[in-house]
């Protein structure tokens, strides 16, 4: 193999994918397998666990997963113990596990707020700082968070999730400036709209059949005229797990088929 293609390795290296059972965590920890990786998931509860293991098993992948919630720090700490102790430490940690709620922000109970800004921003927080003392040890690592358009843009009934999914960019950039002199490299993946359960709401069909006004929009905001799908998350997630891109620090990679470029497509 060229020096160049061995550099998208991942033979040897443990990752933790959080709430990757199915979706976007799903598809990157598919393509972390397939460039060598050991997969390590977790979700909150042991039936969404079970399900994943039968996904990956379905899928040709012996995967490891844990229950534990991502905004619990002891709970956290006392997996990434375990997880180090039965499969190894983490090497690449990919923070995926997010909700959304779409409300508008003047009738968001501050209690949902806090819980979105819990599971998508303190989440990304505790995981991170729970993996990075190994990695310090072991000479380096990769941490991947899964930002969001709406970490550069903001649209009605998402205040707490842009506002998280921003925090979670600088989080991004803080990161890979307090730990990039340890070999320790933090960059972002920012979807598009990406085929998933937690997009469907907005794809579902009209009760005439006509598509959702949502879906017809964000297909005229996409140059690439499609939604995502999670499989489009891979390779990118892959580049940046790997050797590959290691002088890339800080850095929020959009994989949103031209969104952010594009004023949209005049309507007809
Ligand atoms: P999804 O289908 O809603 O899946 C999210 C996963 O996270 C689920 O497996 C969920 O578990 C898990 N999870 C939720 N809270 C958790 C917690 N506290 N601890 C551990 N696991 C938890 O989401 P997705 O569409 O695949 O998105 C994955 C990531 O990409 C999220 O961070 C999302 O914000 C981001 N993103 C999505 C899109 C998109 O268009 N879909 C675009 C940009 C960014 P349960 O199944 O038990 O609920
Ligand atoms: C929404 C969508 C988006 C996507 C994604 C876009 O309601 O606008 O859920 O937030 O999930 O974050 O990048």
């Amino acid at each position: 193999m060229s020096e160049a293609l061995s550099a998208f390795r991942l033979d040897g290296k443990v990752a933790l994918v959080t709430g990757a059972v199915y979706g976007i965590g799903f598809e990157i920890a598919r393509a972390l397998h397939e460039a060598g990786a050991k997969i390590v998931f977790n979700s909150i509860n042991q039936e969404s666990v079970d399900q994943g293991l039968d996904a990956y098993r379905e899928a040709g992948i012996e995967a490891y997963g844990y229950v534990f919630d991502v905004t619990d720090e002891d709970a956290v700490n006392e997996y990434v113990a375990r997880i180090a102790k039965e499969v190894g430490d983490v090497d690449i940690l990919v923070n995926n596990a997010g909700i959304i709620k779409r409300v508008p922000m003047v009738e968001m109970p501050a209690s949902e707020w806090r819980q979105v800004i819990d599971v998508d921003l303190t989440g990304p927080f505790i995981c991170s700082k729970a993996v990075i003392p190994a990695m310090i040890k072991n000479g380096g690592g990769k941490i991947i968070n899964i930002c969001s358009m709406m970490s550069e843009l903001g649209r009605e009934t998402v205040s707490a999730y842009a506002a998280a999914k921003g925090g979670l960019k600088m989080l991004t950039r803080n990161i890979a400036s307090e730990y990039g002199e340890f070999n320790i490299q933090c960059n972002g993946i920012g979807p598009g709209y990406i085929a998933t359960p937690q997009t469907a709401p907005l794809r579902e069909k009209q009760e005439d059949g006509t598509p959702h006004p949502f879906d017809q929009f964000i297909i005229a905001k996409t140059p690439a005229a499609r939604w995502g799908t999670p499989g489009d998350l891979g390779g990118p997630a892959v580049f940046l797990a790997s050797s590959a891109s290691d002088f890339v620090n800080g850095h929020v990679l959009y994989v949103d088929g031209g969104i952010l470029a594009y004023i949209g497509k005049q309507p007809k």
